[in-house]
């Protein structure tokens, strides 16, 4: 495929073919393991595909074929958080933003696909975690390992997960840190299809051109619907903002508008009080 990369980044690659975005952690040395600055490219990343309006899907993934992501790199972690260069960390004081990261990708007003080959382990597991759907390659292996290594995702890394393949499995994952393989995934739900691992991108682009031929404004409504329960008044905020959207759409809503501007009464009787 023909990628074009596009901006400046250290820690991502940010390229885009026919309305698809694909970021890229591009920190094989360390599994694509994450540190501030990562997650500060990958927050522009999806900040970009949110503006774009060419873009209609994003895909998330790890450089090479050894790691999707291993979390939060754990050798620049302090003791409250992961340290980085900027002007926080060198006052000592630790990030854990990755979470603002999640929370994005969830409220992204466009599917994202999380494309895994190899390891997605830790805070790494959690980022497929909550992308909207997950192509696994067939070397893929899914773990968490917090309890490991005295850390904890008690968000999105624990109910989402519950949400997603059940509270028994979801307690064993957290409880025992086990690896699960590719097939072992698919089975309880965890990914959406298993290929491989030379037809991974080629499967996940067909994905996105399925989803690309589709109507971006159903899609739209249905990814906050989706997640609107399980992200409370701040996912009806996210329905009711695309309601409001809609509604400006509309000329009941423009009459509002226009009358407020001509100084005049609003004529809202010419609409109809819908059943
Ligand atoms: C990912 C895994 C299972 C891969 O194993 P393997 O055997 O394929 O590779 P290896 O040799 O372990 O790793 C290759 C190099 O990458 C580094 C390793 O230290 C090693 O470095 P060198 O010995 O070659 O110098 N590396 C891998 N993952 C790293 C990491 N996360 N941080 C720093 N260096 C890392 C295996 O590597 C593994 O289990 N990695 C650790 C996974 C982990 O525990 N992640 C943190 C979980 S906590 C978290 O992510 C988190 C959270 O819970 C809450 C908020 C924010 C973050």
């Amino acid at each position: 495929f023909a990628w074009e990369p596009e901006g400046e980044y250290s820690d991502i690659r940010f390229e885009v073919f026919e309305g698809i975005a694909k970021i890229t952690i591009n920190r094989p040395e360390v599994r694509n393991a994450f540190r501030p600055q990562t997650l500060f490219e990958l927050q522009q990343a999806f900040e970009r595909v949110r503006d774009d309006p060419s873009i209609g899907v994003a895909i998330l993934t790890g450089e090479g074929p050894l790691a999707f992501c291993s979390g939060g790199d754990q050798r620049i972690r302090g003791n409250d958080g992961y340290l980085g260069d900027d002007t926080v960390a060198r006052a000592g004081i630790g990030r854990l933003n990755v979470l603002d990261l999640q929370i994005q990708i969830r409220r992204l007003p466009k599917p994202v696909i999380a494309m895994v080959a190899g390891y997605a382990i830790g805070g790494g597991h959690v980022l497929h975690l909550v992308c909207d759907l997950t192509i696994a390659a067939d070397n893929a292996r899914f773990g968490q390992t917090g309890p490991r290594v005295g850390s904890f995702d008690g968000g999105y890394g624990a109910g989402l997960l519950a949400r997603t393949v059940g509270i028994k499995k979801a307690k064993e994952i957290w409880f025992l840190c086990r690896q699960y393989n590719a097939d072992e995934a698919l089975r309880m739900g965890l990914v959406n299809t298993v290929v491989p691992l030379e037809n991974l991108e080629a499967e996940t682009v067909t994905w996105c051109r399925e989803i690309l031929a589709l109507s971006p404004l159903a899609l739209r409504l249905l990814k906050a619907s989706f997640n609107a329960a399980d992200e409370g008044l701040a996912g009806i905020q996210q329905l009711a903002g695309d309601a409001t959207m809609l509604f400006y759409m509309s000329e009941e809503a423009q009459e509002g508008r226009d009358a407020y501007l001509a100084k005049r009464k609003p004529a809202f009787d010419q609409f109809p009080r819908r059943p």
